[in-house]
């Protein structure tokens, strides 16, 4: 494709949307109706109302291409307040339609309705959506599939057929009860009942053999996955029985193909899988295999779900045994660090001729933040939590409190008292941040709403150091509105002076969602090119609700195609 055609397309092809939104002729828009319902669903021999989409779970998949734009109606036919948030999709100058409630956004009360506008622009692969209010996306989400423009291709060979994997968590408990009574109390939240691969736990648990999702593939031919990690507190290893997998995109971004046995995915990441369908069908006991997920517990001591999730890979042709069980693959051990490091350590971007990158190799700005889980006192000694405390969350031992109305909100309409512009730029308190032993004292946090202020175009470096307060585990953190590169990552302190030598400029993965290591860092580097307010907050459900979050405000630019569009009539009020 000439660089010259590209350019008269981008010069003279925009069709105006909605009255405002400009698109390129060659993108297409797509309308979809969500419908937010309670829905009897029967898991595990318990039958609950869960939240829905449509009535499914997981909920319907998004499709596009490239660069298109993707209208979506929410109708709130439920008891909650709710919010949908479209994750990883850079939503250029539009905030107003990211989702997370109180950020960006008033909830969509029972009732109500909101259509949002979903800006598609460099992302290609696989995204997902969930809800961003409370717990609720435990089982409102769904994956978002982005093809190719048209007239361009995969950078692999065309698959056969596609497999969605969607990783999810479940509670027999309503999951709302699960997150209010632990906020009530202090303590940490009860734990899940199973893990889920497309909304079944599998042949593992009791009353689950059924319903156990299974993908039919025929051998010789080759399929993508397209996983995501829809698990609310924990990262998760995935493997296939008898098959290797070939790691070819993350986070909506290519990478350069690895295979690998297993892989280590965080909450919030996505990944591309290439699965060749290689093994023999000529015996009758060897057409099935299974695929399983289980828990990367980082952190020692901390009481976790420890049970397996499974589905099945058939091979068409070959002859199905049913009394004989398919082969497990080996997940390395829950605690197995080493493994979870050296695959992620594995990807980077493809940074081809098609696929290039642009990572910023200057800075004018680094931030340092510090990752902890925190008590908060309680004077009577008697909440859930350790010592009779309150467990509490912090970014730079700040630990967020949602506003009563959106910091988008207050931001545009020049509202005050809403939130402060204090976040600090370093950790306020240096210490040995991944010591065995810390003084007590350090554990505590206080609450605030303290977001960061951006320049536009400000070329900005974050680094998560990761402590080892109360517990030292990963924390997979995300950002709105932007796709960074990880430029580095490592075990211990970060040294100013020494690690920024090593950090991968070349190949560095693009992602929205970076695990950071336990009691380790990672540096993030991207450009400061969408105006906004844009969350950042650990995937963690339980993190971000005890308060490890903030947000970045991205100024306006000086030119137009810098400045936020304006709002939709239509906003939730509060
Ligand atoms: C969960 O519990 C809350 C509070 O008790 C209740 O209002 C809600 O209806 C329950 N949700 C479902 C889906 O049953
Ligand atoms: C959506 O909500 C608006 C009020 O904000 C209302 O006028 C409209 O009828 C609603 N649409 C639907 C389909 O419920
Ligand atoms: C994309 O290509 C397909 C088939 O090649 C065609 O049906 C479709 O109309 C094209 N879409 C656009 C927006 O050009
Ligand atoms: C079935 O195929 C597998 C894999 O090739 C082989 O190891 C096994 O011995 C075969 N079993 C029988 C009964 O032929
Ligand atoms: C199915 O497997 C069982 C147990 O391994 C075996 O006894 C039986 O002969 C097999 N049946 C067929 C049709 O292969
Ligand atoms: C990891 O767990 C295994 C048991 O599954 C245990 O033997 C081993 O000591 C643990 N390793 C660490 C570092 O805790
Ligand atoms: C991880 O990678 C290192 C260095 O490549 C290697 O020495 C180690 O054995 C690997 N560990 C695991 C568990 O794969
Ligand atoms: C202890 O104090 C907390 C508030 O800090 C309160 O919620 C709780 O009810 C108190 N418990 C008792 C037993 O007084
Ligand atoms: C920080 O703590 C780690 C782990 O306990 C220890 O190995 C390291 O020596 C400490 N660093 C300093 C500068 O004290
Ligand atoms: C965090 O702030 C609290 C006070 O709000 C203080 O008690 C604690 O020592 C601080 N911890 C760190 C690690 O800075
Ligand atoms: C940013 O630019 C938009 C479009 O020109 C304008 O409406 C808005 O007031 C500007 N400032 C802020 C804070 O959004
Ligand atoms: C729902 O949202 C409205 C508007 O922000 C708020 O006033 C209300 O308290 C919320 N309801 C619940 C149950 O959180
Ligand atoms: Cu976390």
């Amino acid at each position: 494709m000439g660089l010259l055609k590209v350019s008269i397309v981008q010069l003279f092809g925009f069709v105006v949307l909605s009255g405002l939104l400009a698109s390129p002729i060659w993108a297409t828009t797509q309308y979809y109706d969500f419908v937010i319902e309670e829905t009897p669903y029967t898991r595990l021999c318990h039958t609950k109302n869960i939240l829905t989409v449509n009535g499914q779970f997981p909920g319907p998949t998004i499709e596009a291409r490239k660069g298109d734009t993707v209208i979506v109606s929410v109708h709130n036919h439920a008891g909650y307040n709710i919010t949908i948030h479209w994750h990883g999709v850079d939503q250029p100058r539009n905030p107003w339609s990211d989702g997370p409630e109180y950020i960006t956004q008033c909830p969509i009360q029972p009732g109500a309705n909101f259509t949002y506008t979903i800006l598609l622009s460099e992302e290609e692969g696989t995204l997902w959506w969930h809800a961003h209010s409370d717990w609720d996306r435990a089982t409102v989400h769904g994956a978002i599939i982005l093809y190719p423009r048209n007239g361009t291709t995969f950078p692999f060979p065309q698959p056969y057929e596609e497999i969605p994997i969607i990783l999810g968590e479940w509670w027999n408990a309503n999951v709302s009860e699960v997150i209010a009574d632990a906020l009530r109390t202090g303590g940490a939240p009860q734990i899940s009942d199973a893990y889920t691969i497309n909304g079944q736990p599998g042949d593992l648990y009791s009353c689950s053999k059924p319903g156990t999702f299974k993908a039919l593939v025929e051998h010789g031919k080759t399929y993508l996955l397209r996983v995501v990690n829809a698990v609310l507190n924990n990262e998760i290893f995935f493997a296939i029985a008898g098959h290797r997998l070939t790691v070819v995109g993350t986070d909506a971004s290519y990478t350069k193909p690895f295979t690998t046995d297993f892989i280590m995915i965080t909450p919030g990441q996505t990944m591309d899988i290439l699965l060749e369908a290689n093994q023999p069908v000529t015996n009758s006991t060897n057409n099935r295999y299974y695929m399983a997920a289980w828990v990367y517990s980082s952190a020692l001591n901390l009481p976790f779900d420890n049970t397996m999730t499974t589905a099945i890979i058939e091979y068409i042709n070959g002859t199905s045994n049913s009394s004989t069980s398919p082969q497990l693959p080996n997940l390395p051990s829950h605690n197995d660090t080493d493994s979870a490091t050296n695959f992620t350590a594995n990807l980077r971007s493809l940074a081809s001729e098609d696929h290039p990158v642009d990572v910023p190799q200057t800075i004018d700005e680094r931030i340092i933040i510090s990752v902890s889980v925190n008590e908060i006192l309680c004077p009577n000694s008697s909440c859930g939590g350790p010592n009779g405390n309150r467990l509490a969350a912090s970014l730079n031992n700040l630990s967020y409190v949602l506003p009563r109305i959106d910091v988008l909100d207050a931001y545009y309409q020049n509202i005050s008292g809403v939130y402060g512009t204090g976040f600090p730029s370093q950790p306020p308190f240096y210490f040995n941040f991944t010591a065995d032993n810390l003084p007590f004292s350090l554990v505590f946090t206080r609450k605030a709403t303290e977001v960061r202020v951006l320049e536009y175009n400000t070329s900005v470096e974050i680094v998560f150091q990761g402590t080892n307060l109360l517990a030292g585990e990963n924390h997979p953190m995300h950002l709105h509105g932007y796709r960074f590169f990880v430029v580095g990552r490592g075990f211990g302190n970060f040294d100013q002076g020494k690690d920024p030598a090593s950090y991968n400029f070349v190949d560095p993965p693009l992602e929205n969602t970076v695990g950071v290591p336990k009691n380790g860092w990672a540096a993030i580097r991207f450009r400061a090119t969408n105006p906004g307010v844009w969350f950042m907050h650990c995937h963690f459900d339980r993190h971000f609700s005890w308060g490890m979050d903030t947000a970045f405000i991205v100024k306006n630019g000086t030119s137009p195609q810098a400045q936020l569009l304006p709002p939709p009539s239509n906003m939730p009020p509060c």
